[in-house]
């Protein structure tokens, strides 16, 4: 069976509430569509795990990309006061997305742990392209990399576009492959108060929040989740709420 998932943002009962659903075997595969990572503290804990498991493929998320910015310069973490980055812009963006609760998990790795690990989410890729039944997927987390054109390339990074750019309900895909993606979370597309996985036109939004928890959105609480979908038989698996 092949599942996939995104956007967990460090959630590990969310993350474990799934997983004790699914029942993954050993002859099974699980997509991770990025953003493992911030806002909730496990997110290195499950990272490190996620990268462990040979079932398992992890894509690339801007909230990885932003780490991966952060340490590509000097940087102290053990400082008794704050963790200090020679790259200090990057380390701006990413604390200002929550990347504070990821810093205090790598604080308890070695330098060689944590470069380590920054080697394998440097090599993630950024879409992954797979059949099932038949039926040929992309998955990316934020938009997929044939959009990457020439006007693109003098703004930024393929990298920096494929996982912060967003698929809107209209934006032109493909006809012969349907693009699963995570990044966006479904409540910018439909107005269901507990988030579940949007199906659009040749593309499926799978962040149904699990990184957001409970939000007012346009005066509605909405019940943030991690959504896991099974490509096989198309079955939906939802985090339980606490
Ligand atoms: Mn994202």
């Amino acid at each position: 069976m092949i599942y996939v998932l995104s956007d967990i943002h460090g959630n590990k009962q969310a993350f474990d509430s799934v997983m004790k659903q699914i029942d993954l075997q050993p002859g099974d595969h699980l997509y991770v569509i990025g953003d493992v990572i911030d806002r909730g503290e496990h997110g290195i804990e499950l990272l490190k795990q996620l990268l462990s498991m040979e079932n398992a493929t992890v894509l690339l998320g801007n909230h990885e990309l932003m780490m991966l910015n952060t340490f590509s310069g000097e940087y102290d973490l053990h400082d008794p006061f704050f963790p200090i980055f020679a790259n200090r812009s990057a380390w701006k963006d990413w604390r200002h997305n929550g990347g504070w609760v990821t810093v205090n998990g790598l604080q308890g790795m070695s330098q060689s742990e944590i470069e380590s690990l920054m080697a394998k989410v440097n090599a993630l890729p950024l879409s992954v392209q797979i059949v099932v039944n038949e039926t040929p997927y992309e998955l990316v987390h934020g938009i997929p990399p044939d959009f990457y054109d020439e006007a693109w390339k003098w703004k930024t990074s393929k990298r920096e576009f494929c996982t912060w750019e967003r698929i809107e309900p209209e934006t032109p895909l493909f006809a012969d492959r349907t693009v699963i993606f995570g990044h966006t979370p479904t409540c910018f597309y439909q107005s269901n108060e507990d988030l579940s996985i949007w199906y659009g036109d040749n593309r499926i939004g799978i962040d149904c929040g699990s990184g957001l928890g409970q939000v007012h959105y346009h005066g509605t609480l909405l019940h943030g989740r991690l959504a896991c979908l099974r490509l096989d038989d198309g079955k939906e698996f939802y985090s339980e709420t606490e």
